[in-house]
């Protein structure tokens, strides 16, 4: 088959033209790199149109050669040009989406607060673990046993019309003290023993600007060999200095509480008013004699406070009731 140059020619400037077009069109390198393949690639449209040379006069293929060279170089620069405008508008929306505007207004999210009795129990944990106090908790459902009769108030003890307490049905009780936790401690943990029991309690008291019925405390509890009221009197001081974040003068009233001999009250000077802020005493022997540790060879003290009335006392909260009513506006003020 004779092949006319004139055809050849033709075939070169129509490719040439499409390529043109086609390359304005792409919007992508794939794309792009597509259109590489097609027109320029091994088996591409320009390398089947230079194959016809062969069947042309030899005189002829000089020309040919000159005109495909010029439609190649063509092609490439076109390719090339587009790849580096591609490239270039593709940095250019990635910078602009990442463009970060620091005039921006910043978006305000609600800060969440801890809640005062929180803020009593954290701080006062913070002190006795710096005295050398575990944490320790407990149920908040107890037995009688735990609650009362192991705190070496039975049955028919005074202590038990004193502190009226929530019966649940079959026989357990909701906790009136978290001493039960420690009860429980001691028949686990040989001595010594340095814990600390913050926890929620229960009363069947009438709810007035200072009761609740339900409240929290926080008990301490030491049991080793030779432990002395001075050792009492020498923590509860020091926890008051840095509860109170000062020196304030402490005093100790002789108390009574089941299930310590002797027991104390304690006041602190506070605004200059004597405010009684804990109770205290050395573990009943009966107590530890209870949990099957010797009472000649151990001795304990005990103290308990709550937690409401530290944060009344520390943040001039007029009535306990503003504690649990979750009102914002009373929150906010922490
Ligand atoms: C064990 C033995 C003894 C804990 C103690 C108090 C004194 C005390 C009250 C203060 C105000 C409770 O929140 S309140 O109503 N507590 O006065 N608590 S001694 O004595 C213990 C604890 C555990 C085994």
């Amino acid at each position: 088959m004779v092949v006319q140059l004139s055809d050849i020619e033709t075939k070169l400037e129509t490719l040439s033209q499409e390529a043109k077009s086609a390359i304005a069109s792409v919007n992508t390198l794939e794309q792009l790199e597509q259109l590489r393949v097609s027109y320029l690639g091994k088996k591409g449209q320009l390398s089947q149109i230079l194959g016809m040379m062969g069947k042309l006069p030899p005189d002829q293929r000089p020309k040919l050669g000159a005109l495909s060279n010029a439609v190649k170089e063509a092609l490439q620069t076109g390719l090339e040009d587009k790849r580096t405008a591609l490239q270039t508008a593709q940095i250019q929306a990635k910078l602009a989406s990442e463009t970060l505007d620091v005039t921006m207004p910043g978006i305000f999210r609600p800060q969440g607060r801890i809640h005062p009795l929180n803020a009593v129990i954290d701080r006062a944990l913070d002190i006795f673990v710096g005295l050398g106090y575990t944490v320790a908790n407990g149920p908040e459902m107890e037995t009688d046993y735990y609650n009362f009769e192991a705190l070496n108030t039975p049955p028919d003890h005074p202590a038990r019309d004193m502190q009226d307490t929530f019966y649940l049905p079959g026989g357990n009780l909701l906790r009136t003290q978290t001493s039960s936790v420690q009860i429980r401690y001691m028949e686990q943990q040989k001595p010594p023993i340095r814990i600390v029991s913050p926890g929620r309690v229960y009363r069947r008291d009438t709810v007035d600007a200072t009761h609740a019925a339900v409240f929290h405390q926080i008990e301490l509890l030491a049991v080793d060999e030779g432990l002395t009221f001075t050792d009492l009197k020498g923590t509860i001081k020091e926890f008051l200095r840095q509860m109170f974040g000062q020196d304030l003068p402490v005093r100790f009233r002789t108390s009574y509480f089941p299930f310590t001999e002797p027991s104390a009250e304690v006041d602190l000077q506070w605004n200059g008013k004597w405010l009684e802020v804990l109770g205290c005493g050395t573990v009943d022997p009966n107590v530890l004699q209870g949990v099957g540790l010797d009472p000649e060879k151990y001795t304990g003290f005990a103290a308990g406070f709550g937690v409401e009335r530290f944060a009344m006392v520390l943040y001039e909260i007029d009535d306990i009731r503003r504690v649990y009513a979750s009102d914002l506006r009373f929150l906010r003020q922490f």
